[in-house]
């Protein structure tokens, strides 16, 4: 097996076995929650977020125990933003990770319950853990997840995403939607993972904060381009759902050819930002590869 696969199936062992430990236990009241958190969370999904926050807390000589945290915190943040986008008030959909969604399974209310929970969890965790020498730094570090997921970031996006259905879109228009709705996780993912650590100057993180930029919005040009491409069975969730509720996205604007040319020139200036950091950043180049190859 390849290096990196080694290394990406141990850290999604990891952070598997953290989120197991981290979430409340199914018996423990209110029990229904609980196991739809759970359900939810575990066993599933790519856990990319972790994966970028466990590299580049590497390249910025952090903690493995404190990375955990962070890693768990942002894949909670991502699993509430899936929950709540699968119900029928949003992209009402019935599959997920390759099992029915939060809602089927369970019902929507819990469903609503377990986003909020997972949401809250996540800053629950980054308060209550040590995860900078700093205390400064770390309450930048939750402010920085609350930016990037609240209307500014993540939910905004997805409120621009829920108004743009049916229109003609320009492309900057879609680049700002994607930016938010998907990048902006993506990217706080990778500064989270490297401020756990206190290696890298202010200008270093600037160089990893555009990485995650552009790797974040390569991440949902290559979701684009798989919804038009792959299949259900593949992907885990529904294919082909962009054209049926006629949604804009780099597919529709630019066609397969241009969308996929479009994720290649964002890999290249992505990795282009990590050139001064040396093999201590090869975990973050093999994720941008892989984000950029993945078929699904
Ligand atoms: C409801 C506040 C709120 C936000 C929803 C991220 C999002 C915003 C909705 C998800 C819908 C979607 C399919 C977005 C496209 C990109 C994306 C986030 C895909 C799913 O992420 P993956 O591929 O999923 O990392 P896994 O299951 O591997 O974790």
């Amino acid at each position: 097996m390849p290096d990196f696969q080694k290394w990406a199936s141990a850290h999604q062992l990891r952070i598997e076995a953290v989120l197991k430990q981290l979430l409340p236990q199914a018996d423990l009241a209110p029990q229904r929650l609980h196991a739809a958190m759970r359900y939810a969370v575990l066993d599933g999904g790519k856990r990319v977020r972790p994966l970028l926050a466990f590299a580049s807390g590497e390249l910025a000589g952090a903690e493995l125990s404190r990375v955990d945290y962070t890693a768990a915190a942002v894949e909670m943040i991502h699993v509430y933003s899936l929950v709540h986008d699968d119900m029928p008030c949003m992209d009402d959909d019935v599959l997920r990770r390759g099992k029915p969604t939060c809602h089927v399974e369970y019902d929507e209310a819990t469903a609503l319950l377990v986003g909020d929970s997972l949401q809250s969890l996540a800053f629950q965790l980054l308060s209550e853990q040590a995860l900078s020498d700093n205390p400064s730094s770390q309450l930048q570090m939750i402010k920085l997840l609350a930016v990037a997921s609240g209307s500014r970031g993540m939910a905004g996006g997805q409120a621009f995403d829920l108004a743009s259905i049916g229109k003609q879109l320009s492309l900057p228009e879609l680049e700002f939607m994607h930016i938010h709705k998907t990048g902006a996780l993506i990217r706080a993912s990778v500064l989270l993972g490297a401020q756990c650590g206190n290696s890298l100057d202010a200008a270093q993180l600037g160089k990893l904060d555009h990485f995650g930029k552009c790797v974040g919005l390569a991440f949902q040009v290559v979701d684009d381009v798989l919804d038009a491409e792959a299949d259900t069975i593949t992907l885990g969730k529904t294919a082909g759902k962009d054209a049926d509720h006629n949604k804009p996205t780099y597919v529709s604007l630019l066609g397969v050819t241009q969308a996929k040319k479009m994720a290649a020139e964002l890999h290249e200036e992505g990795l282009s930002s990590l050139s001064e950091f040396g093999m201590q950043a090869q975990r973050l180049r093999e994720l941008a590869d892989f984000i950029v190859i993945r078929k699904y």
